[in-house]
């Protein structure tokens, strides 16, 4: 095929694979070998999983010579590093990933087709590393790729989850969960680094010593219990560079010593019992995105893998800086040292770093102060105030009591110190800026101490950074004006482009002539005069249709439910909570299924609405709402009465492998939230990259995405934040909508009937009872005529075939500035001051 030689040929342009001894007939034998060596197995026994695996150690060879490589390079230069601190990472699948980015996929394809496999097929074996819940764990994932094509010396540091994101199924409607157990048989990406096992402590008491010669208080911490943390290693391997950085993930396990000493007394059983309280830190990944657990296990987590990263920091910072006395010479800490916190879920990662240094270490308040907030710096992904962590100081007590001593030093200092300075007396101000809420329970406030201790604070879009800065911190603001920034956020193009989407990665290399845009998406924009043109529509389209009949496949095999590829995919996939609105697009699919049933004739396109999203277990109204969307969708999807208009997918088990199949295939992208409660949004930049038209509100980074896009090239409606702010003070009153609107009025009277649940009335009234009793805290039915209406106008752009393809393609090429890549520079030139160091 010829086209496919051009796009060989494209990639190779930038990077020779040939002189790297990868050619097909190298890559043939290598996995040949590992099929033998590594899997012992051979060609006419070896299972699909046998054959991927081969096939991951062929690539590994490189991926390991590159890490050796960067690492030595790194250290030899002793070159400043930024440490991205984060409870998730959501990796998905990485070997076509890696493969892309080493430019060996079509090599590597070509190659197992000569042994008659399909590499394709093959990545499917993969189980997705779903070590993360949504948002935030992806957007770490995206930022590791960057770190590493920006040639940027980075560690990721995170947590070894046994079980990941609970794997869901759907039965009668239902959301169940089940285990995830990613590396149940092996997992061919990971590396054990036992000679870097760190130990941290837990629990105990603080005793006080008092120095006769200077009259100072010494603390010594007393540890109750200590915990090992293997690291596991994750290479991430750049685009387009020599740069293999790592992902360093910690397992928590029983310190040896400690069973030894407890089996010699004869407590085997008890010892067993400890190893496995040990090993419960990592066994499963909270499933809450965007809710606090508050339970004591997270805290521990936090700690856990906060203070093994901080260890491993030090050190590696150590050996490069010990003088020959054999003291530590602290100077140039904040010089080479810089750690990233990925929302608060880190923060004690704060008192933790300035622990060491005054306990251990021997270094003055302020000299280790001095060095500690310049060395943090701190991301803020929510204003939601359920998200806002808060520790009872009670279990801080109980689990870090030394920990709990340095927090209310650090907030003396500051009550006394700036604020006192710039709120002088204002006891007001000081009870709400101080680090423990005092109340019948006292807490201790993350997001605060975050502030305090960081010399940077961002939020992930420009509405929510203006948010962050003028209604969440507004009084730290007025103390440190430049700590506030933003940082928009952004995707990775060679997983959402490149790899999900080879076809149309494809027909823009070969239009453009070079695949420079898959770093420097802004290229694209040189293919806006093809906008226009009626060739490069067509093949365009084409491959959105394509992609559409895959996706028709996988809904059949997963739901049995048949849709038409010449209908409309309309497509709403993230986690599922109320303030991002599926119960919106829920209503008006209702109304559109009345107004099908009032018209029989009614000329409307064929709509599929299609879910994907996972609810945190113990979130009810998440959970109801998943129920009456199936029970909605089973009710639709078999009334012959509407031929097939509508149709209703609720794709079971959302994921990163799941969301690269659906991405492609999408018409209509739903971005729904009730404006200023979605931060940034990172979906939103994906669908739109792959050309799907926004049906969104004026929301988080839906915004900047229309502002380069165009606003006449999307569907956005619904109330802006300043009127949401202004109906929510005047007094929202959801009841008027329901009585002045008659198909808001039907819509919710018939969730309260038992047509959706025959034999049933009533399940599905908990949306309404929410919607109207609750005083519908997200405004549902304030936007669902806009809504609607917005819907009608998507209706009429695609019905004009040229209108829709021209809108589609603009929406997909003007997405440059949403290249994570470009977040990450917005890092490294506000925030990190970090240089690119290439390797070899
Ligand atoms: C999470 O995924 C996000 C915020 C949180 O506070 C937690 Br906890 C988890 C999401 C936001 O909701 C998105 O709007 C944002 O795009 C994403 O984080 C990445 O910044």
């Amino acid at each position: 095929m010829a086209n496919k030689k051009a796009a060989n040929a494209a990639s190779a342009s930038s990077f020779d694979s040939a002189s790297l001894n990868y050619t097909k007939e190298d890559f043939k034998a290598k996995i040949v070998h590992h099929l033998h060596s590594t899997l012992g197995t051979s060609e006419n026994k070896a299972t699909k999983q046998s054959w991927w695996k081969a096939t991951c150690a062929a690539v590994n060879e490189l991926v390991y010579e590159r890490l050796t490589q960067t690492q030595q390079t790194h250290a030899n230069k002793d070159t400043r590093a930024v440490h991205y601190l984060s409870a998730e990472f959501l990796m998905g699948r990485l070997t076509a990933n890696n493969l892309h980015n080493l430019h060996l996929f079509n090599v590597c394809s070509d190659a197992l087709k000569d042994l008659g496999i399909n590499l394709t097929d093959l990545c499917e074996e993969e189980p997705d590393m779903a070590l993360g819940n949504g948002g935030l764990g992806r957007l770490a994932a995206c930022f590791i790729d960057s770190l590493a094509t920006l040639n940027l010396p980075a560690l990721g540091y995170g947590i070894h989850y046994e079980n990941g994101l609970f794997r869901q199924e759907i039965h009668n409607g239902r959301q169940i969960e089940r285990p995830d157990s990613w590396r149940e048989y092996g997992n061919p990406w990971e590396i054990c680094r036992p000679e870097s096992i760190q130990e941290v402590a837990l629990g105990g008491y603080v005793e006080t010593i008092y120095s006769e010669k200077d009259g100072s208080l010494k603390k010594v911490w007393h540890p109750a219990q200590k915990i090992k943390g293997v690291p596991w290693d994750i290479p991430v391997v750049g685009y387009n560079g020599t740069t293999v950085n790592i992902l360093r993930l910690w397992e928590s396990k029983a310190p040896e010593s400690f069973d030894w000493d407890v089996f010699n007394a004869g407590g085997y059983v008890d010892a067993q019992a400890e190893k496995a309280r040990a090993e419960t830190i990592s066994k499963v990944l909270y499933p809450n995105d965007s809710t606090e657990a508050g339970k004591i296990l997270r805290l521990v987590q936090q700690y856990f893998f906060s203070a093994c990263s901080l260890k491993d920091i030090l050190r590696r910072y150590k050996r490069a800086h010990t003088l020959a006395s054999g003291k530590v010479d602290y100077s140039e800490f904040a010089n080479k040292i810089a750690v990233q916190l990925n929302d608060t879920h880190p923060t004690i990662a704060i008192p933790e770093l300035m622990r060491i240094f005054v306990d251990e270490e021997g270094l003055g308040w302020e000299e280790a102060w001095n060095i500690c907030y310049k060395v943090f710096s701190y991301t803020n992904h929510t204003l939601l105030p359920e998200a806002l962590e808060k520790w009872p100081v009670y279990i801080f007590e109980r689990v870090l009591p030394r920990h709990l001593e340095i927090i209310y030093e650090i907030n003396r200092r500051f009550l006394e110190g700036e604020c006192e300075r710039v709120f002088p007396g204002n006891d007001f101000i000081k009870a709400k800026l101080s680090l423990i809420e005092e109340g019948s329970t006292r807490m201790v406030r993350m997001g605060n101490l975050c502030v305090v201790g960081s010399h940077k604070v961002n939020g992930v879009a420009a509405i929510h950074s203006k948010l962050v800065k003028e209604d969440l911190f507004p009084e730290y603001a007025q103390i440190w004006n430049d700590k506030f920034c933003n940082v928009t956020n952004g995707v990775t193009p060679r997983r959402w482009m490149l790899s999900c989407n080879p076809e149309l990665a494809k027909l823009y290399t070969e239009t453009l002539g070079s695949d420079e845009w898959v770093t420097k998406l802004d290229k694209l924009k040189d293919l806006k005069k093809y906008a226009d043109n009626a060739d490069f529509q067509k093949k365009f389209m084409a491959i959105k249709h394509a992609n559409k009949v895959k996706l028709a496949t996988v809904i059949k095999a997963e739901t049995g439910i048949e849709v038409d590829p010449n209908a409309l995919f309309d497509i709403q996939i993230k986690r599922l909570h109320e303030y991002k609105r599926q119960q919106l697009n829920l209503l008006y699919i209702l109304a559109l299924y009345r107004r099908v049933l009032e018209n029989p004739d009614l000329e409307m396109t064929p709509h599929v609405f299609i879910f994907g999203s996972k609810a945190a277990p113990g979130y009810k109204m998440a959970k109801d709402i998943i129920y009456a969307i199936n029970k909605v969708g089973e009710r639709i999807n078999n009334d012959a009465r509407i031929k097939g208009k509508i149709k209703v997918v609720f794709m079971p088990n959302y994921r990163v492998s799941l969301a690269e199949k659906l991405i492609p295939a999408a018409d209509v992208s739903q971005q729904i939230s009730t404006a200023g409660y979605e931060a940034s949004g990172t979906g939103n930049m994906k669908l739109a990259m792959n050309g799907a038209i926004t049906l969104g509100t004026m929301d988080g980074a839906n915004i900047e995405i229309v502002e380069e896009a165009g606003e006449e090239n999307n569907a956005i409606f619904g109330l802006s934040v300043d009127e949401v702010k202004s109906v929510k003070a005047n007094g929202y009153n959801p009841w008027d909508y329901y009585n002045r609107d008659h198909e808001i009025k039907k819509a919710l009277d018939w969730l309260d009937s038992d047509y959706f649940t025959p034999g049933f009335p009533g399940e599905l009234a908990g949306i309404k009872r929410a919607l109207l009793e609750g005083g519908d805290t997200y405004l549902a039915l304030a936007d669902f005529r806009s809504y609607s209406d917005a819907h009608a106008r998507l209706e009429k752009m695609y019905a004009n075939k040229k209108g829709w393809a021209k809108s589609a393609i603009l929406n997909s090429i003007t997405m440059g500035k949403f290249n994570s890549d470009r977040s990450i520079q917005d890092y490294v030139d506000q925030v990190w001051s970090l240089e690119t160091c290439l390797v070899k």
